[in-house]
């Protein structure tokens, strides 16, 4: 047995990983349920150099055989039963103290299922969130580790020379036991999926508020590039705006339909934050704008009804809608980081916050030069909401009337804006000491006897509230 570490799965990703450890010096044996994809893998690692670090195997026995013990074998097949399948179809060559290491989308509790399934044989589990797609397995994802600490150990190296380098440092950690890695992996595509919306509603009052065409609107982006937006997100969205259709000489923005997909993480994080209770807004304002945009049908007809929106003269300036991005960020990252923090106390992972900023500050897609400043404010001590960490605070008192000024006009001239309308309202629920709920609570109270406390005369009392059989 030679191989440093071993991976089945040669599609997209797995092949990329798999490039990435051999080019960082370590051998790799690989296998792929159709062999002729191991084939093709070999030429690509020819190509680039690679095929001294790679050792190919068609027979799973023989694979496993091929690999040092303890073993570590990725596993990057597709998400869901296939990742059932594949364990099942280890089981039996697998030693004491080997250890799988699942790097696919999978659900945190899947994850966690299967890590406690093979906890009594003796085997380890890793559940590792990649991210970063294609380019980052090839070049340096950022990677969230969870499930077996111990097996952890054996791994680390070739995962943290793989995971993508920010100032030097390695994007790559661990977080915790069982789903703890693809728990983390699920809210970045959470918070991932309110950055994008956010960026969408801006570019929506550019196009039909302000009149401006994509070559205009990119321009923007790159200037916004080069200050406290400065992300991934922000870069990419100058260059899809900037593209033009080579068939026709339009912007190719304007030739895309506007439908969203969506494969389901956005989704499983706000279900997962509203099982917590914990409020994400952002996230599900995201989630819940992809859905409305797949109806594209509905809404041409509710158009039709309703007649083209009144848009009129929009107030803002692309300084308040640069401002009004940040302030959106912050209380979806506040949101999102909260929903963390709850999950790491009811899983009793040791969750922290500082170093998920840290190995999201590169590999990953919501990169940015903010998750920096978070990091460092996350790093001075506490698992705080986001909105009272010092730094943030001076951030949103600066930022949050551009977002409230924008939301305004936008309501105003009749553009949607589910997710950064969210955001304002959380903050605003968020920061007012004397809310509304007191009245909720005499509601309830009069229809269910649910109780209601008064500070200073105790909790569980109840009002005498006249009957309404009858009327
Ligand atoms: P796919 O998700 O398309 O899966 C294809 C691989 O799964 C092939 O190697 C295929 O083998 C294998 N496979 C299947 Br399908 N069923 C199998 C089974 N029952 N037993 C054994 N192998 C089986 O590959 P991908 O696009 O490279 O994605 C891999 C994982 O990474 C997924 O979980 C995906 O969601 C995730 N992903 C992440 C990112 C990211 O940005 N992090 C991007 C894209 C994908 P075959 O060749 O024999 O069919």
């Amino acid at each position: 047995s030679t191989a440093d570490i071993g991976l089945i799965g040669l599609a997209v990703m797995g092949s990329n990983l798999a490039l990435n450890i051999a080019e960082k010096g370590y051998t790799i044996a690989v296998h792929n349920r159709t062999a002729s994809k191991i084939d093709e893998f070999v030429v690509t690692a020819k190509e680039q150099g690679l095929d001294g670090k790679v050792i190919p195997k068609a027979d799973l026995s023989d694979f496993i055989q091929s690999i040092k013990r303890p073993r570590s074998i990725i596993i990057m097949v597709k998400a869901g039963k296939p990742v059932d399948d594949m364990i099942e179809q280890l089981l039996p060559h697998l030693e004491q103290g080997d250890a799988i290491i699942e790097c696919g989308n999978s659900l945190f509790t899947d994850t966690q299922r299967r890590f406690d399934y093979l906890k009594p044989k003796g085997i380890g589990y890793l559940g590792v969130g990649v991210s970063g797609g294609e380019e980052g397995a090839r070049h340096g994802p950022s990677i969230m580790v969870g499930g077996s600490k111990e097996q952890w150990h054996n791994a680390e190296a070739v995962l943290t020379a793989i995971a993508a380098k920010f100032n030097g440092e390695s994007c790559c950690a661990y977080l915790g036991e069982g789903g703890a890695g693809h728990f983390v992996k699920t809210i970045h595509n959470g918070i991932e999926y309110g950055d994008m919306q956010m960026i969408a509603e801006v570019y929506g009052v550019m196009r039909d508020g302000l009149g401006m065409n994509p070559t205009a609107c990119a321009e923007v982006f790159k200037e916004w590039n080069k200050g406290p937006l400065n992300s991934y997100l922000i870069e990419i969205t100058g260059h899809v705006l900037a593209a033009v259709d080579s068939q026709t000489g339009k912007p190719l923005v304007e030739l895309i339909l506007d439908k969203a997909g969506q494969k389901g993480t956005g989704v499983w994080s706000a279900i997962a934050a509203q099982q917590m209770g914990v409020p994400a807004t952002a996230i599900e304002g995201a989630v819940a704008a992809r859905s409305i945009s797949s109806r594209k049908e509905e809404r041409v007809a509710a158009e039709a009804i309703y007649g083209k929106p009144n848009r009129g003269n929009t107030d803002v300036t692309l300084a308040d809608l640069e401002k009004a991005l940040l302030a959106g960020k912050i209380v979806s990252y506040a949101q999102g980081f909260a929903v963390i923090a709850k999950a790491s106390e009811e899983n009793g992972w040791s969750l922290p916050l500082a170093t998920i900023a840290k190995i999201w500050r590169a590999g990953c897609i919501i990169r940015s030069r903010f998750l920096d400043q978070m990091s460092a404010a996350y790093a001075k001590g506490g698992n705080a909401n986001l909105l009272v960490v010092p730094d943030f605070v001076a951030l949103m008192k600066d930022s949050h009337p551009s977002l409230r000024k924008v939301v305004a006009a936008a309501a105003q001239g009749e553009f949607p804006m589910i997710c950064l309308s969210a955001a304002l309202s959380y903050f605003d629920s968020y920061r007012q000491a004397q809310g509304t709920a007191n009245l909720t609570q005499g509601q309830r109270d009069f229809f269910g006897a649910h109780g209601f406390e008064i500070v200073g005369r105790g909790s569980d009392l109840h009002g005498t509230w006249p009957s309404t059989l009858g009327k």
